[in-house]
């Protein structure tokens, strides 16, 4: 039995010293110490010996039971930890390799020349006054001294949404509501979205973008006009620029004016962006019509006041050479990339 209980111990420590992993050692538990184990059995068997021999048999069973045990609880942490950096390997990171690239966006052309336009009138001291893209009739058309049949009424030229609401043409009810709210001193610009029933083509889109502005206070005269709308075109498009002013009409404004820019391509001489005249047309602009005043509340004995508009999309067009209007509505970002 002696002999067995050796044995029993050898061949335990050779299969733990070969097993692969902790299921092959758990086989190796339960072979040798399992309900029917190999030791398990000799202890079962001792009750056929004579008590002096069951004392001698049965100590060396539990030294030998004890030394498996131990064998199999070294064996158990060892292999776990096999294991367990056999896992780690698997699931090691390299930290050098690249990064996935995410494709950087890029401020779109038409906030950044909204961002340079409204830059130079706060700079002036204006403030910012933004007002709904959905606007009744009577603030986008009847408070801007539009007349009734004016053509710009037209379904065909205006998005009505109801014979009362519709998309706004022009920033200018922005404006006209700043009127009703605000007393003079009134120094506002409006950037935002218009909405027109045009055909898609290079030079137009039925949504696009304006910047208008506002000034209202004592002794407001067209100098003033001309000194504000010359300084901008000078910081918009260069110091070397000169304007001129053409007389114009507009419903909301008397008198009224188109304001040129000397090309700043080609200095004047002549050149593509300017169609060999050496001017382009920026912008309009005039005295507020004393109607527009009076329907915002504005006393006309005491203020007057000067307002412009311009299309921020034609802005940018000429700025950056853009030579056709859709390219800003594509969202291709290697058009949109470039304007950083
Ligand atoms: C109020 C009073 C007056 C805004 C003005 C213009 C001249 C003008 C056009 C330029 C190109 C619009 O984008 S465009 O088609 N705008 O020429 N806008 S004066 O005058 C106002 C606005 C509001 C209460």
């Amino acid at each position: 039995m002696q002999t067995k209980l050796t044995n029993i111990l050898k061949e335990a420590k050779e299969l733990l010293a070969n097993a692969t992993g902790i299921a092959e050692a758990e086989q190796v538990r339960i072979r040798m110490l399992g309900k029917k184990g190999k030791l398990t059995e000799i202890l079962r068997s001792m009750g056929t010996l004579d008590p002096e021999e069951r004392k001698i048999i049965g100590q060396a069973a539990n030294n030998v039971r004890a030394e498996i045990e131990a064998r199999l609880t070294d064996r158990f942490a060892d292999l776990k930890q096999a294991e367990k950096g056999l896992k780690f390997e698997a699931e090691r990171i390299d930290v050098t390799e690249p990064g996935k690239q995410r494709p950087l966006g890029a401020k779109h052309p038409i906030s950044v020349t909204i961002d340079e336009i409204s830059g130079v009138f706060m700079g002036m001291g204006y403030s910012i006054a933004e007002g709904p893209e959905i606007e009744t009739v009577y603030f986008n058309f009847d408070a801007l001294n539009a007349a009734a049949d004016h053509p710009s009424r037209d379904m065909t030229d205006t998005f009505y949404i109801d014979e009362n609401t519709l998309l706004r043409t022009q920033t200018s009810p922005v404006q006209a509501r700043t009127l009703l709210k605000q007393n003079p001193p009134i120094k506002i610009i409006s950037p935002g979205r218009c909405y027109r029933c045009d055909t898609p083509d290079a030079t137009h889109s039925p949504m696009f973008h304006q910047v208008e502005g506002l000034l209202v206070d004592e002794g407001v005269s067209m100098s003033d006009l001309k000194g504000t709308l010359d300084s901008f075109a000078k910081q918009l498009f260069g110091a070397g620029v000169k304007t001129n002013f053409r007389p114009h009409f507009f419903p909301f404004t008397e008198p009224s004016a188109e304001m040129d820019v000397s090309c700043f391509k080609c200095g004047g001489e002549g050149c593509r962006v300017c169609k060999g005249s050496g001017w382009i047309e920026i912008l309009g602009c005039g005295m507020v019509h004393p109607n527009v005043l009076d329907v915002g509340g504005i006393d006309t004995e005491k203020y007057t006041g000067f307002a412009f508009g311009m299309g921020v999309e034609r802005i940018a067009m000429l700025k950056y050479g853009v030579d056709d209007i859709r390219l800003f509505y594509e969202n291709d970002m290697r058009f949109i990339g470039q304007f950083k």
